[in-house]
């Protein structure tokens, strides 16, 4: 494949020169773009500090000056190519009327919702007003970030939020909400919709606000069988990225239906995303010849291996390089950064890919 000269990019100009823009544009980059699932948070001691300044962990992501500082802390300390919007897909149920509150130690806590009363209970009507901070947040970062920097906004997706909205917070067998969606569907159905129209708005208001990417995570899409699969996770995220390309067409989607298995195929050519995530038990080999040639992959390190650091760290970031790097990709971790991983083995990674010529 032959390279284009990539134009020097200027300030503000809404970049075509980034590489992570370049390699979603199918672009094959000799050496691809790298940003960090949860670059932000409690791996890095700027972010303790900020965390015990800010008080609740919603309030950050509901204060502009905050949100804005969190979201740069990585960038300014790594030379990644990509800022992700410091936020969390809870903010989405808080903004349709649910109470979200996040405990210290326990993770999210929502007041849970399990029938059409409950869902009575939640509206779009004060959806705007809720958010307008974190659009605020957008839109100062996106006037900070250095040249050749993307921005990334995101939400959760409809199967995942709903996974929290319905469980009431984190579960481990998400029997509440697979019974009311397997047994109730119509009624469950109410739900997904809901989630689809807002998580359009929601990711709409982040692009007009001046995010350049959108990512989709479907953290929980690994526990639906096939055809739940495709109903609860597929299907909403194909309305969704139908819905975006009416109004910000420019602004490519990543989609990440984590531990999808050999659902990530159907997915890819369901959905119309631009690139997919891929976690770390995705077969390398497999997903360079049958996902690869329909669109741009992101992954797959496991977090854990940046906890190790050293040799093992670099033997497999090399082996994702060597399989992935000949056709568009973005290399990120197959899931969130840990929150024992020592900054310097971010360092390490950022210096391997960097230095990788393909
Ligand atoms: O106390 C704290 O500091 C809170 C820890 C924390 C952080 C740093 C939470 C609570 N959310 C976040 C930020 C966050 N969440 C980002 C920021 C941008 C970044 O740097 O990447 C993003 C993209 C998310 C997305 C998110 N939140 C997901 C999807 C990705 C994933 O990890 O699977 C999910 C499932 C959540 C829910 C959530 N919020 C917080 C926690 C601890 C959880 C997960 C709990 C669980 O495992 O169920």
């Amino acid at each position: 494949m032959t390279r284009p000269t990539t134009p020097r990019p200027r300030r503000g100009e809404r970049g075509q020169g980034k590489l992570l823009l370049r390699a979603l544009g199918g672009e094959r980059i000799g050496r691809p773009p790298l940003w960090l699932m949860r670059q932000a948070g409690r791996y890095l001691p700027e972010y303790r500090e900020l965390r015990a300044r800010a008080g609740g962990f919603l309030e950050m992501c509901l204060t502009p000056e905050l949100a804005v500082e969190a979201t740069l802390q990585p960038v300014g300390r790594y030379a990644l190519d990509a800022a992700i919007l410091f936020s969390d897909i809870l903010v989405v149920p808080y903004a349709l009327g649910q109470a979200v509150a996040f405990s210290e130690g326990e993770g999210p806590v929502l007041e849970p919702i399990h029938d059409p009363g409950g869902l009575a209970r939640l509206g779009i009507a004060q959806f705007e007003t809720r958010l307008a901070p974190v659009y605020e947040a957008v839109a100062q970062v996106a006037s900070m970030l250095p040249v050749g920097t993307a921005l990334i906004g995101f939400a959760g997706a409809p199967w995942t939020v709903a996974s929290y909205v319905v469980e009431g917070g984190t579960s481990r067998d998400f029997a509440t909400v697979k019974t009311w969606a397997l047994g109730r569907p119509q009624e469950f159905s109410r739900l997904v919709d809901l989630l689809v129209e807002a998580t359009v708005e929601h990711l709409a208001r982040q692009a007009r606000a001046g995010a350049e990417v959108l990512q989709l995570f479907d953290s929980w899409a690994g526990v639906l069988s096939e055809a739940e699969f495709d109903r609860w996770c597929v299907e909403p995220t194909r309305e969704i990225v139908r819905r975006l390309g009416q109004v910000c067409p420019d602004v490519p989607i990543i989609g990440f239906p984590r531990g999808a298995g050999l659902g990530y195929e159907r997915f890819v050519e369901r959905t119309g995303v631009q690139a997919v995530g891929l976690d770390p038990a995705v077969p390398l080999v497999w997903a360079a010849r049958e996902l690869q040639p329909r669109c741009a992959l992101q992954g797959n390190l496991d977090p854990a291996l940046l906890v190790v650091g050293g040799a093992a760290l670099r033997r497999q970031a090399e082996r994702i390089l060597a399989a992935w790097g000949q056709g568009p990709f973005i290399f990120n971790l197959g899931h969130g950064v840990l929150p024992t991983t020592p900054p310097e083995h971010a360092a390490e990674l950022v210096e391997i890919v960097r230095a990788w010529q393909g």
